[in-house]
């Protein structure tokens, strides 16, 4: 296999152009294979395997240096840079990243994961390099669905100005993770399929015509002229006029093109920006027709293209809530309180499919906006429309929301607007690893002023809540997590009703108090089952309200038992446990001791959402052990 012999990406350089696109196949049956055991990005993946080949026939990594951008798509330049043998632990706990990783390889010149950053990040590489004297070459890859942010566009706005030696490679497929949406795409669709030009030729035809008595003879020349003028006004004006010279597009699987075209830019050295097409998806005729469930999949069959769940629910009939991800249950519950309520518009950074809001933009295709990857302005978009009395509802995951905190601040909660901003995968996320991890959104909202912060830990309460922040008068958060809802008959009670700012005891006991957020309720309920067995009685409060905190929950209880626990799916500095502790402290009780169980000082690494429970004692195991530790401490003679 010519894969095995690919050691360094220098090996690529005595291929013959037929062994080019032999190993084109090999990358791609390496992915699929390894992609459908592990889950992961594949259709992102397949687009990109000849690029790939190209760039690393061309330039020599590490010492001219590549940058991905999000990094979902860099499984090849993985293979290609010595990690062939250690593909098979990909995603997995202590194997390689899916994303790229300054830490995993000198060939991985930035890390990356989330999306837009990698203009900014070659920019300074580059500048970097050109300050000390060093002599590389820089190549941004970005997607046209990362292109859409804010975020590419201030690095084009630096480099097109300071005129470095920037190569900035356009991967354009037409997609995003689903359909790319908005002007820039129109844009660039136009560009590829030639009618920029087309249309440009027409109107200038039109317009020279026009021109009294020397119209039709200049329009004559200006047609003769064609080759010429196409020079001047190629498709990527939009580019040109921001300081790149812009080539393409070109077949972005065309190994031989590629390689001569880069070939060319090679000797640029001014930013130049090369725009590639390709087919997300190419070369699996599953992830050809649906490149968006492709996007990032679990483990799949190879010959059917069924994923282990589709296979595992086929022909089981559910109840209606039960084993539903926590997305799901909150597009349909939003989608029926829009039935009724035309005010409520729902807003997507580029993610309608993972956000489950699917549904509602199928339902109310003129009430929702798919903004592109575009978080901050998601926020302010919203702020803006609440601001005319409309309802709006931003479903963003809580990793990207993080880009949209100012917004958050500035133009929702100081102006104290409703915007509702349902934060998707909150907490452990699993596989994709510590750039999204959504371990820091307790910490970074608890904190503004007129904000509201709830977590449900189940279906019922993602719809209670859901209502209860669409008839509040100001900004409010729901925050849950990745994965499916445990069904509430778990409880064998019916959950109390959820009233604003008051949590619920889920379980009662003398000795010690379990305050526990959101989806780490249910382990809570079951570490207190454990420690019945001990002689041990647990109360468990179901928090339900991060903020406002239900003050008379914690001082009763803290009262009764001395003894706290809080558990979260965030990091502790700042979150849940530190609000307790806040509390306790301002109101002077000092003969309370609380323990908190969360993320300490550290990010998060890649692994299955249940391992990394356990290692940070999240899972009923792990608060189990936390509370009878607790108590030998406190009451050595009585465990
Ligand atoms: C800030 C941020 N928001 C959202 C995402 C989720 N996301 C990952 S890939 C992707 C689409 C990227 O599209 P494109 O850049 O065109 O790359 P393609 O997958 O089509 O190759 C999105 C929205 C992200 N990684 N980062």
């Amino acid at each position: 296999m010519l894969i095995e012999r690919i050691k360094e990406p220098c090996d690529l350089k005595s291929l013959t152009p037929e062994e080019l696109k032999a190993l084109a196949d090999e990358l791609r049956n390496a992915i699929i294979e390894r992609v459908s055991i592990n889950g992961g990005h594949l259709a992102s993946n397949l687009g990109v395997v000849e690029l790939t080949i190209a760039l690393h026939y061309v330039f020599n990594s590490p010492v001219d240096k590549i940058v991905w951008d999000v990094g979902h798509q860099s499984y090849s330049h993985k293979l290609l840079t010595g990690r062939y043998k250690d593909f098979p632990t990909l995603r997995k706990y202590n194997g390689i990243s899916g994303f790229p990783r300054i830490a995993e390889s000198p060939h991985d010149a930035f890390g990356t994961g989330h999306s837009s950053t990698s203009i900014s990040a070659a920019l300074g590489i580059a500048e970097a390099g050109y300050r000390k004297g060093e002599r590389f070459k820089v190549v941004a890859v970005i997607g046209d669905g990362a292109m859409t942010s804010g975020l590419a566009f201030e690095g084009l706005n630096q480099a097109g100005h300071m005129k470095r030696d920037l190569i900035v490679v356009l991967n354009d497929n037409e997609m995003s993770i689903s359909q790319n949406v908005g002007a820039l795409s129109s844009y660039l669709s136009r560009v590829l399929t030639g009618l920029f030009y087309q249309r440009f030729k027409k109107d200038t035809k039109a317009l020279l015509e026009g021109i009294p008595g020397i119209g039709e003879a200049v329009s004559k020349i200006a047609q003769k002229a064609e080759g010429s003028l196409k020079g001047f006004f190629l498709p990527g004006g939009l580019f040109e006029d921001l300081g790149f010279n812009y080539l393409g597009p070109i077949d972005g699987h065309d190994i031989p093109l590629l390689i001569e075209t880069l070939n060319e830019i090679r000797n640029s050295t001014e930013p130049v920006l090369l725009h590639v097409a390709t087919k997300k998806g190419k070369g699996y005729k599953f992830s050809e027709e649906d490149p968006c469930i492709f996007h990032g999949i679990g483990p799949f069959e190879v010959d059917t293209g069924m994923t282990q769940s589709e296979k595992a629910s086929a022909g089981v009939a559910r109840s209606k809530d039960d084993c539903v991800p926590f997305c799901d249950i909150f597009g349909t519950a939003l989608t029926e309180i829009a039935d009724k309520d035309e005010r409520v518009v729902a807003i997507s950074a580029a993610m309608k499919e993972g956000t489950g809001l699917a549904g509602f933009a199928g339902k109310f295709p003129d009430r929702f906006y798919d903004v592109g990857i575009a978080e901050p302005h998601a926020v302010t978009f919203a702020a803006g429309l609440a601001s005319q009395g409309l309802k709006p509802v931003v479903a963003i995951y809580s990793t990207f929301l993080q880009r949209g905190y100012d917004e958050i601040v500035h133009d929702v909660c100081l102006q104290n607007l409703p915007v509702v901003f349902a934060i998707d995968r909150a907490g452990i996320v699993g596989e994709d690893g510590a750039t999204h991890q959504g371990l820091f959104d307790i910490s970074f909202l608890r904190h503004i002023p007129n904000l509201i912060v709830m977590a449900p830990k189940d279906s019922y309460e993602m719809r209670a809540m859901l209502r209860l922040a669409l008839e509040h008068n100001g900004p409010a958060v729901l925050r849950y997590p990745r994965g499916k809802v445990s069904p509430y008959a778990l409880l064998g009670v019916r959950p109390a009703a959820v009233e604003m700012g008051k949590a619920e005891i889920v379980a009662d006991g003398k000795d010690i108090a379990i305050f526990a957020v959101g989806n780490s309720v249910y382990p809570a309920l079951k570490a207190s089952e454990m420690l019945k067995k001990d002689g041990v009685e647990a109360c468990v409060v179901n928090v339900r309200f991060i903020k406002p905190l239900d003050e008379a929950c914690i001082m009763e209880l803290s009262g009764k038992t001395k003894r706290i626990i809080t558990v979260e799916e965030n990091v502790l500095a700042g979150g849940f446990g530190s609000a307790v502790l806040e509390y306790l402290n301002l109101k002077g009780v000092r003969d309370v001791e609380v323990c908190r169980i969360g993320i300490g000082d550290e990010f998060v690494e890649h692994g299955t959402q249940a391992l990394l429970r356990k290692k940070y004692g999240l899972d009923e195991d792990g608060i189990y052990k936390t509370a009878i530790n607790f108590m030998r401490i406190a009451d050595p003679r009585r465990l």
